[in-house]
């Protein structure tokens, strides 16, 4: 009895480091979505967001989301575009370490709040399906560069693919555990 309980630990222990190493998606401000009443900078306190991440925007038709360098997102300032959608359901994936600004194409709704600044930390950890650029260890995260950006928003379906994959292998490996040992 004492082994089977073991195993069933090991395995939630194994199920839980599956999740926690797959890319998370970002529903941005929750329940309230990207809206110009959602309070962001306090939704964006507390996490960690780590290279592979995706922010996920949702948004009624009178918004739209755009990133832009960090000189344009002071000012709400939408003439430099990076990319953009306003289809009310934008994912970013969070492909480069550094810092992304995201702003509302509506200048008075970016004025009055609905702007987004992230910083994309490089993973650590193992078992992350990003390729993450090596930085040296220890080093202190690279300056943010807009220009060598490139993400990619149409990925970001690969990224849910891989934590899904890794949420079935851990369930299998469960069920293996609970059935093959006798
Ligand atoms: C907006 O940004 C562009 C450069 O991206 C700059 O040329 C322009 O003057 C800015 N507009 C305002 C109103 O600050
Ligand atoms: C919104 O986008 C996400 C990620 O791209 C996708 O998983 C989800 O199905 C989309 N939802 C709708 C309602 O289109
Ligand atoms: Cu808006």
């Amino acid at each position: 009895m004492a082994m089977v309980k073991l195993l069933i630990i090991s395995a939630l222990v194994l199920i839980v480091y599956a999740l926690t190493c797959g890319a998370t998606q970002y529903m941005v401000g929750d329940n309230s979505g990207w809206d110009i009443s959602t309070d962001l900078d306090t939704w964006a306190k507390d996490k960690k967001f780590l290279v592979g991440d995706v922010l996920l925007f949702q948004y009624s038709s009178s918004h739209s989301v755009s990133e832009v360098p960090k000189e344009n997102y002071e000012g709400c300032n939408t003439t430099n575009v990076l990319q953009s959608g306003s289809n009310g359901n934008t994912s970013f994936v969070l492909s480069s370490p550094g810092d992304r600004y995201f702003i509302c194409g509506n200048k008075l709704h970016c004025y009055g709040g609905m702007k987004l600044h992230v910083n994309v930390e490089n993973d650590q950890g193992t078992g992350s399906p990003v390729e993450a650029p090596k930085a040296q260890p220890g080093t202190a995260l690279p300056p943010p560069n807009s220009k060598s950006k490139n993400p990619d928003v149409t990925s970001s379906a690969y990224f849910n693919h891989v934590t899904i994959d890794y949420m079935f292998i851990s369930f299998f490996g469960f069920l293996v555990l609970l059935f093959g040992v006798k």
